[in-house]
């Protein structure tokens, strides 16, 4: 039995993007039915937490004897299971690896800064003046991605892991329209998008947040 671990509420500009919903996308792709366990805030410290996730966050995940973490870990674990994900051909799987490389290590990392500056620092002086060189290095980053993709449906022949994990890396930019100005790459991330493994893993996460909303508006009206 596979459970993930993932977080019982978030604020609203965090749901929809928390990393859960990568490996939730991969479970549905691969078809694997999996149990979820919500933390709260107080258990991500726990002693107890940090040995199955040593920097306290999410997602983790347990399979069998078997417990990971880091969201890209845990999509090539469930890929190996699943042709879908990871091509079984040696060069398409290499490829495809590569492409959820990218998009951790070469894209996410001028994101997840840009991300981090409007949405955690917005007022602060330091982020208004590093701001434009960041966002200039996520559109350079951005503009290279486009021009691979040229007329491609995906970043290979077919899907794969690695546009599971590029599309839930150009979801970070949501509350920009840099993604939008780019029709190639929205198109893209569209067509990922629109897969029912993805409309359901979406679903699923913000169902949890529900959840844990109706049950604190319960708990706070008793
Ligand atoms: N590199 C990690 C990043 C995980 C991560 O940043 N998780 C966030 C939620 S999306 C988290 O748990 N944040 C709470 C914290 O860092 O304390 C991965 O891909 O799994």
């Amino acid at each position: 039995m596979i459970t993930l671990t993932a977080l019982a509420w978030v604020p609203p500009f965090a749901q929809g993007l928390v990393r859960d919903l990568r490996v939730r996308w991969a479970l549905e792709e691969a078809g694997v039915p999996y149990g979820v366990r919500l933390l709260d805030a107080a258990d991500q410290s726990s002693a107890e937490y940090r040995r199955l996730q040593p920097f306290g966050q999410v997602p983790a995940l347990c399979d069998g004897d078997i417990e990971l973490f880091e969201s890209g870990a845990i999509v090539l674990h469930i890929g190996a299971r699943s042709e879908v994900l990871l091509p079984t051909d040696p060069d398409q799987r290499t490829r495809a690896v590569t492409w959820l490389l990218a998009a951790l290590n070469t894209v996410e990392v001028p994101v997840q800064q840009l991300a981090a500056i409007d949405l955690f620092h917005a007022t602060k002086e330091w982020s208004r003046q590093r701001r434009p060189e960041v966002e200039a290095s996520v559109r350079n980053r951005l503009a290279d991605l486009e021009a691979w993709l040229g007329d491609r449906d995906y970043l290979e022949q077919r899907f794969t892991a690695g546009d599971l994990m590029m599309t839930s890396v150009l979801r970070i930019l949501r509350h920009t329209d840099i993604v939008a100005r780019m029709p190639t790459l929205a198109a893209y991330q569209a067509r990922c998008e629109a897969r029912p493994a993805f409309q359901k893993a979406l679903a699923d996460q913000m169902a949890a947040f529900a959840a844990t909303e109706a049950e604190r508006e319960q708990r706070g009206a008793a």
